[in-house]
Order: structure tokens, then sequence, then C-alpha cells
């Protein structure tokens, strides 16, 4: 079985978050403890909200692994919802209290989250129906799923790491080497540069005052994939397309670009392409990587290097003007708490993303039933 295949389930407030990983060798060992210890990265971070105070994730591996290892079956992970239990009332499967249900309606419907489109689409009259499974609460079972995918390429040396680069338009405009990346994650905006972390920190602590929020990019960056992971025969199979799905699904993501991205446009082909170079005991080899580590839709050996904006987050707490979804008045939008910035926690997400859509490719490429034949396979490319 070389198909890995990620399916997640679960409402923000329901009983629980579930993923199914198909695909996975057997003999895979799995740590369960640094699964948690990027679920409890994914929770922090300068700027998150009430909610994560009532939350402590912890995966709960339900099939697929004995004793650490995974057996090749179909892996379930499961994160239980601690604050379901102030939802139950209204969230569970059946017996439903109607009072409860109507007072948790939401009908002021958010600019800029998935209330009013969603409600129109599948026709309900409370965007609690919607929202329950727009949030971006399910990225918890991602990043659950993430660990297994990470596990995965750790066994054949390939790292993926990353930082902010920007939040709400503080920026830092320096550029880290691979193994300076580690060090975003003990810092509490995931900032490299202290200086800028300290200015986004004011910055959010200004918007958080003024009942507003704060979006973000993050850089994730992927050290030690050969080349030739994806491919240029069909669009669907090119790596950086694959990429780009996988990230734009990240609730509020609203851009994704590679090496010099967007800069591309402005500039001539002799600024852009990376030249290539030979020696024999290198090889191949380019001395810049404009490219982003992907030509052709394919790795070509060099760093990944792929960045992400995050809209600010749709819940202001002063309230965007919107108009009601019974009573088509014009009112304040809904808001009870809110994060101001999770952007610390989109980065953890990317890499977890990142991680799958490599996995993939690489599984797709060299297929295999156990750990140790994919990462012999992998070894002779
Ligand atoms: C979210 C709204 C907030 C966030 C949530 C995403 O939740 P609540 O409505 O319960 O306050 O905290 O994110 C998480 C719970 C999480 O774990 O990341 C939304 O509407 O997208």
């Amino acid at each position: 079985m070389a198909n890995l295949r990620l399916t997640t389930a679960g409402e923000s407030h329901g009983k629980a978050l579930v993923a199914i990983v198909e695909g996975l060798p057997a003999h895979l060992k799995i740590d369960k403890t640094a699964i948690d210890a990027e679920l409890a990265l994914r929770q922090s971070g300068y700027g998150r909200g009430g909610r994560q105070k009532i939350e402590c994730d912890r995966v709960e591996i339900l099939t697929g692994v004995r004793n650490g290892e995974t057996l090749g079956s179909p892996v379930t992970l499961c994160i239980y919802n601690k604050d379901y239990q102030n939802w139950e009332n209204c969230m569970s499967d059946g017996g439903c209290d109607e009072g409860k249900m109507a007072q948790r309606a939401l009908t002021k419907v958010r600019p800029g989250h998935a209330d009013l489109t969603g409600c129109e689409k599948f026709a309900w009259e409370d965007a609690r129906n919607i929202l329950e499974r727009a949030s971006a609460r399910e990225t918890a079972i991602r990043v659950a799923a993430g660990g297994l995918f990470k596990a995965y390429l750790t066994a054949l040396g390939v790292e993926i790491g990353g930082y902010v680069k920007e939040i709400c338009g503080v920026k830092d405009e320096k550029t880290y080497a691979f193994d300076e990346l580690k060090k975003a994650k003990q810092t509490e905006t995931g900032m490299l540069d202290e200086v800028a972390a300290e200015r986004a920190k004011e910055r959010i602590n200004a918007l958080k005052n003024a009942g507003d929020t704060a979006g973000g990019v993050v850089e994730v960056r992927v050290r030690g994939l050969k080349s030739g992971f994806g491919s240029m025969m069909t669009y669907g199979e090119k790596l950086d397309a694959r990429l780009a799905c996988a990230l734009m699904g990240i609730q509020a993501v609203k851009g994704v670009e590679f090496g010099e991205g967007f800069a591309v446009g402005s500039k001539s082909g002799a600024a852009v392409h990376d030249e290539i170079f030979f020696e024999e005991k290198r090889g191949f080899y380019r001395e810049t990587n404009r490219a982003g580590g992907i030509e052709g839709g394919m790795s070509n050996g060099e760093e990944i290097v792929v960045r992400l904006a995050m809209k600010p987050i749709p819940t202001l707490m002063k309230g965007l003007r919107t108009v009601d979804l019974r009573r088509k008045e014009a009112c304040v939008a809904a808001s009870e708490r809110s994060d101001v910035c999770a952007i610390f926690a989109m980065e953890i997400i990317a890499e977890a993303a990142v991680a799958e859509v490599i996995a993939t490719a690489v599984a797709e490429r060299l297929g295999g039933d156990t750990a140790a034949q994919v990462k012999e396979r992998y070894d002779r490319l």
C-alpha cells in the first residue's frame, strides 16, 4: 500500500476531532510524546484567546499502532474537545435542548468567516451548523496527523522547519539558515528577530485593546528532500501545486508563494533563474535557490521554501457591520471570545500540511510495505 491518505472529521465544540491516515508502512516508530508536543505548540503563541485556556490537546491513537510501531493498517487519531462538556446539550447527536440550541444559534454572520455563504449553500438559518466545521479547531487533528507524516520523513532524513516572517505589518526581513529555525518554536511570537518580535507584540496588544485581530506571513522550509518528487507530467502531480492546495486548505490562508514568489513578476530572467553547475564530488548544484527548491513541479534537491499569508481572524470583539440572517436587519457581527493572533499556530499547522504533501509524494514514488523498505529505496536514489 503506497498511497497515503488523510481524512479528518469533527466539529469545534463537538465531542472530538478524529483523523484516519491510510497507507503508512509497517514498522514506522511513532512517538506520541512528540505529537503531543506539536499539539501544545499549536495551542501557544502570543495573541491566543480564551478557548486555549479550556483545551489541553493530547492525541489518542485508537488504531494502527502497536507498542510504538505502525502495523501498516489505517491509523486513527483522536483529540477530545474539553469544551464539549459546556456544549453537550446543544452539540450532541441527539436529544439536544431546543432552548440551548436557540441560545447558541449564530445569525449575526461574521464577515470573513464561512457563516453566510455556508448557510446559503447548505440551507441553514443557524450559522453554527457551518462554523463548527469551518472553525480552525480542525487544525489540531491535522497537526496530530502531521506528526505521523513527520515520523515517516524523519526516518528518511527529511526535515521540516519554519518561522513567522510578519505579523500584521511588522516584518522580519532577515534570512536564516535552516538550523536557526528551531529557535522560532521557543519564542512567544514565532519570530526569530527579537526587535521585530517586540514590535509585533506591541501591535497585537494594540489590536486587542481595539477589539481587532491580526494575520501574518509564515515561511516553511524542507531540508533533505532529494530531487524528482512530484512530476511535470500532469498539473495535479506538481509538487508546488499540491503544496499550494494543502496550504490554501488551511483555514484563513489567502496566499502561497515559493522561493522568490510574487517578486518574479518584476524581475528579469537573469535575476530569477538559478544557474546550474557541476562538480565531480557534488554532482549538479545551484548557487542560488530563488525557485524555492521546485522546478517543473518537481523537487530539485535544494531546500523547499514556501511562504503563506494568513488573513486576520474574522471574529472581531469590536464587531464588524453585517446583516442578521433571519431578520435581514443591519447589526453588529457575533463575537463572544476570539484569538487576536494565531500566526504562531499557523506555522505549526503549515509544517503539518507540508509534511503530508511531501510524505504523500515520497510514498507514491517509492511504495514500500515496511519503513526499512522505504528507507532503502530512498537511499538508493
Ligand atoms: C475559531 C474560533 C475560536 C478559536 C478556534 C477557531 O473558538 P471558539 O469559538 O470556541 O472561541 O479558538 O480555534 C480553536 C479552538 C483552536 O483550537 O485552534 C473559529 O471560528 O475558526
